[in-house]
This record gives C-alpha cells, structure tokens and sequence, in this order.
C-alpha cells in the first residue's frame, strides 16, 4: 500500500544505507527531497529526487551552513496536522508536509577524536540545520516519523509496505531516540568546547571528565551475568591510568577484570623499583620488589600461591622472556605491563585466552603523575553519587614519627614503607605484614581490624612464611592494644600505622613493653 501523498526529506553525512532506504521509499511513492550530497547520490542512482534549493527557492548558502533552516522546511515539519489553522497557514504560503525526515549529522564527535583537529574544524562540524529539522520532526512525533540511524531503515520501511504509514508506537520511540541522539551530540560538543580556550589550548587537565564521561565498550555483563554493564573513561584521561591500555592479545576483558587490573595496575606503579602486584578480588594477594621483573614475580607469587591462581598481574617494568617463563606456569586472568619483550609475546602467544595490557607508565615517575590534578573517585549509593578526590596521599620518610623507645633499623624502615604503600591498595580493615620487600601476609576487608590481623597471620602460615621480625602496616589506627598484640604474637618486630586513636598512649605503651619499634605516619588509608 502506499500514499502519494507523502513526502520524504533526506539529508545524511554517513550515507550508509541511504540508497536503499531511498530506493524503496520510491517504490512506496514517497515523494524523496534532499540536500546537495544526498541529493546528487539519489539522482545519480536514477532516483526521482528534489533538490533542497528546489523547495526553499533559495540555493544552499555560505559554505553549507544554510541549507535547510527554512519555514518551507520546518513548516512542512511542524504543522499540526489535526489543527485547521495550521494546514491553512501551509496552504496559504504554498508549503507541503514533511512525513518523514531521514537525518544523521555532520561527523562532530569522529572530526574531534581525530589527532591533531583544530578548533576550526571542529567548529564547521557543527551540525545546526541536521539538529534543528531532527528538533522539529520528533516534537510533532504525532505526523512525522524522524529516523536518525541507519539502524532504523529497515522496520520503518517494513512497516510503510505493511501499513502505508507508521504507527503513533514507532514514531515516539523514533522521537525519544531522536532527542537522546541530539542531547548526546549536543554533549559531545559542550564536552570539547568546554575543554579549550579560545585559543585552541587546553584547558581541562588530564584525568577530567568535565562531569560527563566517554563510553569505551559495552561489557558482555557485570559483576555478575544477570547485570548489564558498560565501561567509561574520563574525557581526558590521566597519562599511565588503566583507560589508556592497549590490549594485545586475550579474551575481551570483563566488569571483574577491569576493576581487579585498575586496583593492580595502580598499587604497582606506586613503586619507583621493579615490582609485581598479583590481586585477586580487588585485594592485592601478593606484591614484591625485586632486581627486575622475574625476581619480583616470583616473590609475589610466594606470599599466596594459592590465591594468585586465576589472578591478575601487574608490573611496572617491561615483561621479559625470564619474567614470561614464570607467569606462563600459573593460570592468570589478565596481565598488565609497560612494555613486553618479543620474548614474552611468543611465550603468551601460546595462551590465547590470557588478555595481555600495555600501558605506558606517567611521565616523571611513581608520584608525579597526579599532582595538582583534580581527579576524582566516585562510589554509587542508592539513588545518589559520592565523589572524592582520589586517594593521592604519599607517606615520605621525614613524617614517620618513632614514638616507642625501640628505633626503627634502616631494613625494618623500608619494609615498613614498603608495607605501608601496600596497605593503601588493601581494602579495610587492612594489615600487612612485609619483610626482603615482600608481602608476608595479607589481611584484608575484614569488619575488625584484630580479625585482619589473624587472617594475615593464618594465610602466611599456610604458604608456609614465617612472620618472626616482620614488619606490619595497619591502614587505619589500632582502637585497642589487642590487634597490636596479635601481630606481636604473630612475630612482627615493627608497625606502621597512622595513630590517632583516643588510647594511642595504651598502645604505645604495648608496643614498649612488647619491646617492638612502632612508627606513625599521621595518614590514615581507609579503601571500601
Ligand atoms: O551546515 S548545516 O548546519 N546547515 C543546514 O542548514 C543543514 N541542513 C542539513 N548542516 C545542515 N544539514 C546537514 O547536512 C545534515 O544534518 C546532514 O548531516 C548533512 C547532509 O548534507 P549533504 O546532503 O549535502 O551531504
């Protein structure tokens, strides 16, 4: 069935499917009117087609910009036509309905993700006529259908061929879409002005999101497969953070896999030596420092071999053939470095599944990287967002304070160190016993900070590590002198820890009496 009738406006810069779609619509005896490229795309395929200059009785001027802003246009598209006086107003200035409006948009968001696009260009990419004919078509959804994707051609003309027209259905979800498409291309454009001066230079840092964020890739399911989930970045994201990782090989990462090699990726680049972080469920299972990176996994392998299995790994020096060899005979998840050897890609390679990251480590080292960035953390809660600056706080060796009569050797000050930068990566409530620049014992997440405590000295006597003078880091202050002792009795002969407490004096004391060194550092480290 088909209505004379009707009449089609096209106008698209991604002309993909526009032939066909135009081709049935004339089978429908759809009117078809169009703009310049369109236009001369139809007319080239031998279809019956109006030009846009045609219509207006103006020709498409200064460069393009004006080609359809025109009452011929956006009357056609916004009378009512159950309103009498509308039709008559049509009538009277000689202007025809528009039933169906076929438009995608100049290539705004694909012109400024292009390296090295100017301002200038990105201001001619600026769709004005695309957007407000979209504008008109969608509100006056109830006469005209608005398609804005190619995605849409084929139940539309479905439904022509079925029915001779739309149904009131299809033309509101195609308005919503409509909208949501400008609101979206509106974003893009508010994202990058918003990001310039008028110069052309930046003006947002990296790592900022301008309160909005950029979609990187849809993910097969959450947490768990009964959510759905989808990942994004920071419009500009900060140097060295896990969103600007190459995925060289591997399975498509998951919700899990993002979140547990962000927690890895960022506990390892905290180090200046070589180091390896292997985590498992958010929590660091083991990390070390070594001479390179095959020493470093090794070490952290031993604190928990039976955790890292399925783990996720982490390295801030580049993985070599030795390095490969080790973690090729564990089961690992996900493998993030700043570099790989041809070595070690051929070792992988025979893995197909293991997802390997490359991701550059941040100009000018561990620390330098954030500051006088403003980037931001932010938790979901209910039906409101809480948002804080990101935890950036580093402990330096001149603000540990020795408080017990026993002084800390230059070994047990580094472990301390060493432990207390881990305990930053542990969820609370967080003990970390360390000792050679490794991981002993990791207690972790844990409602009491005593229960941590036992866990961290249960899970180093299962991998068979002995915990006599250790040394221990509690992210937050001990409230009582219990947990203190459990790590005494456990064998640790120094703490870290931020005191604070009401009863630091008590476990002060207990830590002089237990003849241990205890340093604080003022800081405290909480992580949910
Ligand atoms: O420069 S515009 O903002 N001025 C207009 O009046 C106008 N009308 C349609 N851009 C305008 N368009 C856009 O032109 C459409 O949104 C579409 O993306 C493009 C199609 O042009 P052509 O048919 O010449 O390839």
């Amino acid at each position: 069935m088909s209505n004379p009738q009707l009449t089609a406006l096209l106008s698209v810069s991604d002309k993909t499917g526009i032939l066909e779609l135009a081709r049935e619509l004339a089978a429908l005896k759809i009117r078809l009117v169009s703009t310049g490229g369109t236009a001369k795309l139809l007319a080239e395929a031998g279809l019956p087609v109006t030009e846009m200059a045609e219509l207006t009785g103006f020709p498409e001027m200064l460069d393009g910009r004006v080609k359809t802003l025109h009452p011929r246009v956006h009357g056609g598209l916004l009378a009512r036509r159950d309103v009498p006086e509308h039709m008559a107003a049509l009538k009277e200035h000689g202007i025809g309905t528009i039933d169906l409006l076929v438009v995608n948009l100049y290539p705004f968001e694909a012109t400024v993700a292009k390296p090295g696009c100017t301002l200038e260009e990105a201001i001619e990419n600026i769709d004005i006529g695309g957007p407000a004919m979209v504008r008109s078509a969608a509100k006056n959804w109830k006469d005209v259908a608005v398609l804005t994707d190619a995605s849409q051609y084929a139940g539309v003309i479905e439904e022509l061929k079925r029915n001779g027209t739309t149904s009131a259905d299809t033309r509101f979800k195609l308005a919503v879409a409509a909208f949501n498409r400008i609101a979206d291309y509106d974003g893009a454009i508010s994202d990058y002005l918003s990001s310039l001066q008028a110069d052309g230079t930046r003006s947002l840092f990296p790592g900022q999101s301008n309160g909005r964020f950029v979609k990187v890739q849809d993910l097969r399911y959450g947490e768990n497969p009964h959510q759905q989930a989808a990942f994004y970045r920071d419009l500009y994201p900060a140097p060295g953070s896990l969103v600007t990782a190459r995925q060289l090989q591997g399975k498509e990462l998951s919700y899990n896999n993002i979140a547990d090699a962000d927690a890895a990726w960022e506990c390892v680049k905290s180090f200046e030596t070589p180091a390896c972080v292997i985590v498992k469920h958010a929590n660091p299972c083991g990390v070390a420092l070594g001479a390179d990176a095959a020493e470093a996994y090794a070490k952290a392998f031993k604190t928990d071999p039976t955790s890292a299995f399925g783990g996720i790994i982490a390295f801030n020096r580049a993985v070599d053939g030795a390095a490969a060899q080790l973690v090729a005979k564990q089961f690992v998840e996900v493998l993030i470095a700043p570099g790989f050897s041809d070595e070690a890609r051929a070792i992988f390679a025979a893995k197909a599944n293991l997802r390997l990251l490359e991701i550059a480590l941040p100009p000018g080292g561990p620390t330098a990287w954030d500051q006088g960035r403003n980037l931001m953390d932010a938790k979901r809660v209910g039906s409101g967002l809480l948002l804080q600056t990101a935890d950036n706080r580093e402990v330096r060796l001149d603000e540990l304070k020795v408080v017990t009569k026993k002084q800390p050797s230059p070994e047990q000050l580094a472990d301390l160190l060493f432990a207390w930068r881990v305990a930053k990566y542990v969820k609370s409530n967080a003990i970390v016993f360390c000792g050679g620049g490794m991981t002993l014992g990791v207690g972790a997440g844990q409602m009491s900070r005593i229960d941590s405590a036992r866990i961290a000295s249960i899970k180093a006597g299962n991998a068979g590590l002995t915990l006599q003078g250790s040394a221990v880091a509690s992210d937050a202050f001990f409230p009582f002198r219990d947990g203190l002792d459990v790590v005494c009795d456990a064998g640790a002969t120094c703490v870290i820890q931020p005191g604070g407490s009401v009863r630091d004096d008590e476990v002060i004391a207990a830590a002089d009496e237990r003849g241990i060194a205890m340093v604080l550092t003022g800081v405290r480290h909480f992580r949910h």
